[in-house]
């Protein structure tokens, strides 16, 4: 079932103690009875101030590579046990035939590094059921099932570890694979998509036992920073479930960061207030969409592929360009969100080219504007600039230029600060003319951009940037 991304509102479902609400919010309790907003944000820290990292989607799925039996699809290409409906026993097969000898894990931790990237989420365990690292409670992973024999993900933990990356990990609670499970696809087109994934009579029971028994030997032997559950929306996966699993895993470790589709947070929103419910997960995950003014009060990252789809296809050459992603990177920091970029690897263990060349332009940029996104809080502006985009840090605003003025002015609105001092981000030496007036002020930027992508102009200012939309 192909789940429509829209955008989540998360309440913080971390536990605050009742003081640290005003009267009447608190919290249900979830992981821990005793988190405070201090510890909060201390665990968030790191997290929020990276902004960025790498989305990998890298599994057997690779091996079809979006083709099965001459049957091509545009639906995404991890989904293609679902919508070339492929039996479990001939999906199977595709173990035999996975054998990514060109992985190279210090290769792909430097294009995510080269690239301005903090943090890296991969797969462990996509909807198929395949393990990509050496599970010891299920045989069907990539140790015990390909000629490969090798653990990818404790390479790439110990590599992402030497340069100083965040490794974290995505897990589907949705198992097309597991024996408890069956499709529901009755009187339905089974290739149509719209099947529905069922637990039969004490699977579920079965099958969380199964999904703890994973979670345990992933956090215990790979020591991931981040939790990225997927596959919540099936009917038999609760709220309550949800919770029961975040508290497992803060359990195993409380300082670990959890998204919100560990429960129903992605769902659940529809029709309720935000007060109605809370829902667990420290984060909110709008998917193949940036919220048009973020999401206020909570932590949120978008999650976005590089073409039309997370896994690999030999045949989507539908390529966002650099300026796309710089730009929605920039328009995600903006909004007090973080941005989830997307590589999805092939059968040999190769990052695509498409995906190599965008990352490297994405890195060019950051390595001279950086400062503008890392660490950042959304635009102290009441509206969106018309000319671009701005973010901010205490005594300073970070203005993103995309549409060059003609006469070289610039126009910023009043923020409640007044500044002190503007100059290019890429050229600090060279201060800029500016006139503060009680609308705002006209800022003299010339008639070339540094950038055509994006300019960035620093406006250090008197008092500390207005914190809007994150609860920092
Ligand atoms: O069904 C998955 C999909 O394959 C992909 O993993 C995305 C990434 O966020 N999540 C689900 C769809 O929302």
């Amino acid at each position: 079932m192909k789940i429509s991304p829209f955008a989540n509102l998360l309440l913080l479902g971390a536990i605050l103690t009742p003081q640290v609400f005003g009267q009447g919010e608190s919290r249900p309790v979830l992981a821990s009875e005793t988190e405070t907003r201090v510890q909060h944000d201390q665990r968030m820290r790191w997290w929020r101030e990276a902004r960025f990292g790498m989305f990998i989607h890298w599994g057997l799925y690779a091996v079809p590579a979006g083709e099965y039996k001459g049957q091509r699809s545009d639906r995404i290409g991890e989904w293609i046990m679902d919508w070339a409906n492929i039996p479990r026993t001939d999906y199977e097969k595709f173990a035999a035939e996975f054998n990514p000898v060109k992985f190279n894990a210090r290769e792909w931790v430097q294009i995510a590094k080269d690239a301005g990237m903090k943090y890296i989420v991969i797969t462990s365990k996509h909807h198929d059921g395949f393990s990509m690292y050496g599970s010891k409670v299920s045989a069907y992973d990539i140790v015990d099932s390909t000629p490969f024999h090798r653990d990818p993900i404790k390479e790439l933990a110990a590599e992402a570890k030497r340069q100083g990356l965040k490794f974290c990990f995505y897990y589907s609670i949705l198992d097309w694979h597991y024996p408890a499970a069956y499709v529901d696809a009755v009187g339905k087109d089974p290739t149509a998509g719209n099947r529905v994934t069922r637990m039969k009579p004490g699977g579920k029971e079965e099958y969380v036992r199964y999904m703890k028994e994973q979670l345990r030997e992933l956090i215990t032997s790979y020591d991931p920073a981040v939790l990225w559950f997927d596959g919540e929306w099936q009917d038999w996966w609760t709220e309550e479930d949800g919770q029961d699993l975040y508290r497992f895993v803060r359990s195993l470790k409380p300082n670990i960061i959890i998204n919100n589709r560990v429960g129903k947070g992605r769902q659940g929103m529809q029709g309720m207030s935000k007060t109605d419910r809370a829902y667990s997960g420290d984060f909110g995950t709008p998917e193949q969409q940036i919220p048009a003014n973020g999401l206020s009060g909570v932590d949120w990252e978008s999650c976005m592929t590089m073409n039309t789809t997370w896994g690999y296809k030999s045949y989507d050459q539908q390529w966002k360009s650099s300026e796309v992603i710089i730009r929605n990177l920039i328009d995600i920091a903006s909004k007090g969100g973080n941005y989830l970029l997307n590589v999805g690897p092939t059968a040999s263990g190769l990052i695509p080219a498409p995906s190599v060349e965008r990352l490297a332009a994405v890195g060019k940029w950051m390595k001279v504007n950086g400062d503008s996104i890392y660490g950042t809080t959304a635009s102290p502006f009441a509206t969106q600039l018309d000319y671009g985009r701005a973010t901010s840090k205490p005594g300073r605003v970070y203005l993103h230029i995309f549409k060059w003025p003609a006469d070289g002015k610039l126009t910023v609105p009043s923020w409640g600060a007044s500044v002190k001092r503007a100059y290019f981000l890429a050229d600090k030496r060279r201060a800029l003319h500016f006139e503060n007036a009680s609308d705002g002020i006209t800022l003299q930027v010339g008639e070339h951009s540094l950038d055509p992508i994006a300019t960035v102009v620093v406006l250090e200012t008197t008092v500390g940037a207005v914190r809007r939309g994150r609860p920092m």
